[in-house]
């Protein structure tokens, strides 16, 4: 139950028309410092493996999969802000998608500023996946606030980048602020032409059957899984696995890898 006084019609009516909601000042101060503070630790080692492996081209700024470094991420999963919203705009249990951070620096080159969207699929009356965008610097237009087209999520085909050049709204905030949309939005991260960094935490929500970018009860620690909240344990599916034996599958209920409420 979404609490009072939150405009549940108003939500309803912005996320079918323009397919976004911008929360504003949701998160503290000393949540924001340490978010900001946790993401250049946890990019260092993912950048350190884009080198490695070659794929560090137009990935600059960019790190995935920011979960498991028992960092203030962590936390930001174990009581994730507007989880009883995104429950109502999916009308049932959800799972996290992908977690990525992006520090934006200036003059970078990464693939987020090129329009795209986040999920393949269109399907446009039933809702697969839903972006969460956390700012952790104030979004101007000077330092690369996103771009997004409202209502290109009712539309399959994709704009041209001209379409999108015109029509697309940059989205202006400030630290703190959450912007809720369809990954069906087509979106873009606008250049920085600042001097620093502009971070924000990127992340997707989708219904429990999807595959996540990542098999998180893998990718942790394996006894991570007792030191979870229960909305952690739910976002990262260790409700919604699939079954790797018989003696797994003939369970009951309480034990099934893919439990009944995970429609
Ligand atoms: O950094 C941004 O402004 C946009 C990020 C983005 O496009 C994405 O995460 O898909």
């Amino acid at each position: 139950m979404i609490q009072p006084p939150f405009d549940v019609a108003g939500f309803d009516k912005a996320m079918a028309s323009d397919g976004l909601y911008h929360f504003h000042n949701l998160l503290g101060s000393q949540q924001l410092e340490a978010l900001r503070k946790d993401c250049d630790q946890v990019y260092e080692r993912r950048r350190a493996i884009q080198v490695r492996n070659g794929v560090d081209r137009g990935m600059e700024g960019a790190a995935h999969h920011v979960l498991g470094d028992d960092t203030s991420l962590d936390q930001f999963i174990a009581d994730l802000p507007l989880a009883d919203v995104i429950m109502h705009y999916f009308g049932g249990k959800y799972i996290l998608l992908n977690f990525g951070a992006t520090l934006h620096p200036p003059g970078g080159s990464a693939y987020t500023l090129k329009p795209h969207r986040d999920v393949r699929a269109w399907t446009a009356d039933y809702p697969l996946s839903l972006n969460m965008l956390v700012m952790l610097d104030d979004f101007t237009a000077q330092n690369g606030a996103t771009l997004l087209m409202t209502g290109s999520h009712l539309k399959e085909a994709m704009p041209t980048n001209d379409a999108f050049k015109t029509e697309a709204k940059q989205i202006e905030g400030k630290a703190g602020d959450i912007l809720l949309f369809s990954s069906l939005v087509v979106h873009a991260a606008a250049p920085n032409k600042s001097d620093r960094p502009r971070k924000a935490l990127t992340l997707c929500f989708g219904r429990p059957f999807m595959k996540p970018q990542m098999d998180w009860p893998r990718f942790l620690r394996p006894d991570a899984e007792a030191h979870l909240s229960p909305l952690a344990r739910q976002l990262l599916g260790y409700d919604a696995r699939v079954a790797s034996s018989l003696d797994e599958y003939y369970q009951p209920p309480e034990r099934w890898t893919f439990k009944q409420d995970q429609r």
